[in-house]
């Protein structure tokens, strides 16, 4: 890749995911901030090249990419060793990717923001059954994800570690989730956090230390979380 890639980022947000999986993928890229306190991902300029309004976008020589999944789908497949789940088989890989997107990711979404999902009177109604919802939803990685034995980078990781810390920092409440009880679960993390890409995310992003075993609030140097 000649011209350098642009990751529209704000800190912590699932554009965390992409500059982790560009850092271990080692591709030059250059960053843009998207201001959250001033709604910069509804601003004309950014819908133009994500009309989704949502963070991130990768801008590449073939022009925007959107979605977490499909910009990690896509890195992964510039690169000429496997990086969707390296020990996983493509199909494998391929589910893992999905289910993360389309049921975790959401799942976690409507516990951040559920008055973007249903009305206000009914708000706590929804967040209780989401918060059943999570929890199950990490039993099922504990239990049915073989690739978490494997402490590899991989596009997967790259997804699934923020999404780890997200749970345990945001949200009405934290204390329903206790990552003691998904062992597997805490020791792939662990392994991904003691990684250079996880270092140089920090130090970019403001995250602190173990940031996927036991996070903190972050403290970026630009931008806002929220
Ligand atoms: N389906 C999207 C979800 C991305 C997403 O939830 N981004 C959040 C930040 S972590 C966002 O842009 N939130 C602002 C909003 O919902 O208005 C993806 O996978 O890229």
């Amino acid at each position: 890749m000649t011209t350098p890639l642009i990751l529209y980022y704000a800190p912590d947000n699932a554009s965390l995911c992409v500059r982790l999986a560009l850092l271990e993928l080692q591709i030059p890229f250059e960053t843009v901030l998207v201001d959250r306190a001033a709604k910069g991902q509804l601003a004309p300029a950014y819908l133009a090249l994500n009309p989704n309004g949502l963070i991130p976008t990768l801008m590449t020589p073939q022009g925007p990419i959107y979605e977490t999944a499909a910009i990690l789908l896509w890195l992964s497949e510039q690169n000429a060793v496997d990086f969707l789940a390296p020990r996983a088989d493509r199909a494998e890989a391929l589910a893992w990717l999905f289910w993360l997107s389309n049921t975790l990711h959401p799942t976690l979404r409507m516990w951040f923001y559920p008055e973007k999902y249903i009305a206000p009177a009914v708000v706590d109604t929804l967040q209780a059954t989401t918060v059943t919802n999570l929890a199950a939803h990490f039993a099922h990685l504990e239990t049915h994800a073989p690739w978490l034995d494997d402490h590899v980078p991989s596009a997967l990781g790259c997804y699934l570690a923020p999404m780890v810390r997200w749970a345990a920092l945001y949200g009405p409440s934290q204390t329903w989730f206790d990552l003691s009880k998904y062992p597997r679960l805490r020791a792939y993390v662990i392994s991904l956090e003691t990684r250079a890409s996880a270092h140089e995310a920090c130090l970019a992003e403001g995250l602190g230390e173990t940031i996927f075993s036991n996070p903190a609030i972050p403290n970026p140097p630009e931008g806002s979380a929220l």
